[in-house]
């Protein structure tokens, strides 16, 4: 077996990320594929408060992130395997988008991946400009839409990734397929009862010519991207597969 992918999450709400700790991911750990590890940055602050936050230098709205707990927490969390490095990962709505082949390649390349969870307007600039020289760090986009904080895209992200670490999925064959998408929407599936509240299953389905189930399936696909997505679509017609 190859070495666990080591996983480390920095927040000041470390309760969000208890899912981390279930279903597939939770016995993911327990098999030793995955290694999971939570911290609080208020561990790294030394105020009574537990300060983490100031207003912003040049006004507007809100608060933003002090860069000195973050400095201690990165340097702690980064350096406490020698030899070792990570790559870091911090969430943000201005971020490069998250994708499906983003999250193939952290799951393949990177052995250690270091989560930075912001909340308020977001870290100290400087913060980037400090830790990008050390190390690898993505700043990376869940969609284009504003969340509360990094919490929700590191739990998206972090089960992205580790079902394509080998023997987490538990079913080599989907990822197998999944694969295979070719950039097409995925087609409809049905199972039992045949006639579910007058609703009849494809009857081609249950004819068992495999190869008209297949082109039926890859008739749906097509139909369903150009109803829903007209952007992979267009990249679809530039492969010319079909
Ligand atoms: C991490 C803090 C909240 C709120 C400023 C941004 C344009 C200016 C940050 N995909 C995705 N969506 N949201 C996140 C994400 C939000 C975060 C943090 C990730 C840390 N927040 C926040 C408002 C702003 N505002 C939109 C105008 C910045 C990731």
């Amino acid at each position: 077996m190859s070495a666990p992918l080591r996983i480390d999450v920095i927040t000041i709400f470390p309760d969000y990320l208890a899912p981390l700790g279930l279903s597939l991911l939770g016995k993911a750990q327990r098999e030793g594929l995955l290694e999971v590890q939570v911290h609080d940055l208020r561990d790294w602050t030394h105020d009574r408060h537990r300060t983490v936050d100031d207003s912003p230098y040049g006004g507007g709205a809100g608060m933003v992130m002090r860069p000195d707990p973050w400095g201690e927490a990165l340097d702690a969390i980064c350096g406490s395997r020698p030899g070792q490095t990570p790559h870091l990962i911090v969430p943000g709505p201005g971020g490069d988008p998250f994708t499906q082949e983003v999250a193939t390649e952290l799951a393949t390349d990177a052995g250690w991946l270091v989560f930075a969870c912001g909340r308020y307007e977001g870290i100290d600039e400087r913060v980037y400009d400090e830790y990008r020289e050390r190390y690898p760090l993505s700043v990376l986009s869940l969609g284009d839409y504003v969340l509360n904080g990094g919490e929700v895209a590191v739990l998206a992200m972090t089960e992205a990734i580790a079902r394509l670490v080998p023997g987490v999925l538990g079913n080599e064959a989907s990822l197998e397929e999944e694969s295979h998408t070719g950039g097409l929407l995925e087609y409809p599936v049905y199972t039992k009862p045949p006639r579910w509240r007058d609703r009849e299953v494809p009857p081609v389905l249950l004819s068992g010519h495999h190869g008209q189930i297949a082109s039926w399936r890859h008739a749906q696909r097509i139909e369903r991207t150009a109803a829903r997505r007209p952007d992979l679509m267009q990249a679809y017609e530039g492969t010319s597969k079909d």
